[in-house]
């Protein structure tokens, strides 16, 4: 098998950096060493610079884009360009003498002794591009919102403005990799993609790992042939590294993708927060659209701006919560500090302050042989079946299941109080714990197309087609409770230290009263 036909047999082997293609729109030549010479250049070379790729391999940069050009290219050695955002320099004229210049250039180490000179036209571009007054003001007025929600939807109205596309769109991951699409602007008569789920293999692995270091995207016509690029041959043959050129040819399983969703053109931002990949804003057009540089420069800004603001609202609900389960703890320990002779009698006296605690719908406790329950549970030897099942899975911390009927089928009959359960064992190696439930909740996810068909494999030679139709295809999640969060670990944990702290006390109170 080539090495291509074995990648498309699995979506997460496609090696995209090096597809040894750039799309049409520019031009792209790589240079080495000291002098600059020529190693890559796109066979469409001679259409922007008036040089035949083939003439262009072997001679030194400066011969082609001029020397102003090249020691900006030089420069850029220097640096650390391969960081994230530092790659491109743009709008440097091509031709000496070219004023206003007619091409513009994006220079960026594309290794470790190569660099990558990209070309595009920029005359064309000109009455396409974003009006910057207004830019700055559509940025600012994001800072009012008030919610996720919120800030999602103004941002998809601000790249609307600024792009002109007919659809945006805020995509979020999961923590699957699967993702949904929170929020849409898009244009009277088109179809809503709005709260539609996709399968984790509609944007693999390595694309995701790509996406991390190179933020933004864009594809002006999805139908197009790639542009090989042609290497010199007198230098010992290797791949040309594509990660930070905006000119790499996209994999052909996308383009297929797009073509059978019906798009032309699309801008694709990544959303990074604490390293991590945690969405794309995704524009897309149903008619080719040229995308300027200084537009994909805007795009990456809100990117950047949409992350770093829902890091702050979302801080703050977080804070908010804790604040709700810090007030939960306080009422327990109050009850805990009178010190009565009965541990389960206090927690059932701290009453709904233990569910509240942890965000549960009920509670069993058991202490010492004596057994409290609290809110809605499943029938007490239920209940006990389930503590003494998640205590084989507790290595004494706090276990959290939150799909209980498929570790304890006895639940089944209970799922509307018990879809879900988190175990703070008490003791090491006996039965006490207090075991906290959370009803079940019946989710309907909409699925952009079948998941389950999301990759249709060749027959014959295994390669992996994207899915044909996107209709809708909604699935009924049953036997599941709201997921249970760190906080909740955290809380559960932080009530077994000042239980410990309340045992602890009566133990030596007993022991001095002995004496
Ligand atoms: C890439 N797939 C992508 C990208 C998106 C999607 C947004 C990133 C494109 C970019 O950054 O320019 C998927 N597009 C979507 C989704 C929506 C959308 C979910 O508009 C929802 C509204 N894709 C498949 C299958 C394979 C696959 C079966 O469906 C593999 C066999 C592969 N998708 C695939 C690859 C890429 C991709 C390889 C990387 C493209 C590239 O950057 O070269």
């Amino acid at each position: 098998m080539s090495d291509l036909v074995e990648a498309l047999t699995s979506c997460d082997r496609e090696p995209i950096h090096v597809p040894e293609a750039i799309q049409p729109h520019g031009a792209l030549l790589a240079a080495e060493g000291p002098d600059l010479v020529v190693t890559h250049a796109s066979a469409n070379l001679a259409a922007f610079l008036g040089v035949a790729p083939q003439d262009a391999l072997g001679r030194r940069l400066a011969d082609l884009i001029g020397a102003e050009a090249t020691r900006a290219a030089l420069a850029s050695l220097g640096g650390d360009v391969r960081a994230p955002g530092a790659a491109i320099l743009p709008g440097l004229p091509a031709r000496p003498g070219d004023t206003p210049p007619s091409l513009g250039l994006s220079i960026h180490r594309a290794d470790d002794h190569r660099i990558c000179v990209e070309i595009e036209p920029v005359a064309e571009t000109a009455g396409h591009g974003p009006d910057r007054d207004r830019a700055g003001e559509v940025m600012r007025s994001l800072w009012q919102a008030r919610s996720p929600d919120d800030l999602f939807a103004m941002t998809t109205r601000a790249l609307r403005y600024l792009t002109g596309f007919d659809r945006c769109m805020v995509y979020r991951f999961d923590a699957d990799g699967h993702g949904a699409v929170v929020a849409e602007d898009r244009a009277a008569g088109l179809e809503s993609f709005l709260d539609l789920h996709y399968p984790a293999s509609d944007i693999p692995r390595q694309a995701r790992r790509l996406y991390l270091l190179q933020r933004v995207r864009a594809i002006p016509d999805a139908v197009y042939d790639p542009v090989p690029l042609l290497a010199d041959l007198a230098q010992p043959p290797s791949r040309l590294d594509l990660s930070f050129c905006s000119l790499r040819s996209v994999s052909p399983v996308h383009r297929e993708y797009l073509r059978n969703m019906g798009v032309r053109a699309t801008i694709a931002v990544s959303l990074v927060h604490d390293h991590a990949l945690w969405g794309l804003l995704v524009c897309h057009n149903m008619t080719p659209r040229r995308i300027p540089a200084d537009m994909r420069a805007l795009c990456e800004l809100l990117g950047q701006r949409l992350s770093i603001l829902l890091a702050g609202l979302e801080a703050r609900a977080a804070n908010a919560e804790r604040a709700v389960r810090q007030a939960a703890l306080r009422d327990i320990i109050a009850v805990l500090e009178q010190d009565q002779p009965c541990l389960t009698g206090m927690l059932a006296q701290a009453g709904e302050a233990l569910l509240r605690l942890v965000n549960a719908g009920g509670c069993v406790a058991r202490f010492g042989g004596r057994v409290m329950t609290l809110g809605h549970t499943p029938p007490e030897p239920v209940a006990l079946q389930v503590m003494a099942q998640l205590r084989l899975r507790s290595a004494g911390d706090v276990v959290a299941e939150p799909a209980l009927a498929t570790s304890v089928p006895g639940v089944a009959p209970f799922m509307a109080c018990a879809g879900g359960a988190m175990l703070l064992p008490l003791l090491h190696g006996m039965d006490d714990g207090v075991l906290w439930f959370r009803p079940e909740v019946t989710t309907v996810v909409t699925w952009g197309g079948d998941p389950a068909k999301a990759t249709i494999p060749d027959r014959l030679t295994g390669q992996l087609s994207p899915r044909k139709s996107f209709a809708i295809w909604r699935e009924e999640v049953r036997g599941r409770s709201v997921p249970w969060r760190d906080l909740d670990l955290v809380m559960a944990r932080t009530l077994r230290r000042e239980i410990g702290t309340v045992l602890l006390r009566r133990s030596e109170v007993e022991l001095l009263r002995s004496r």
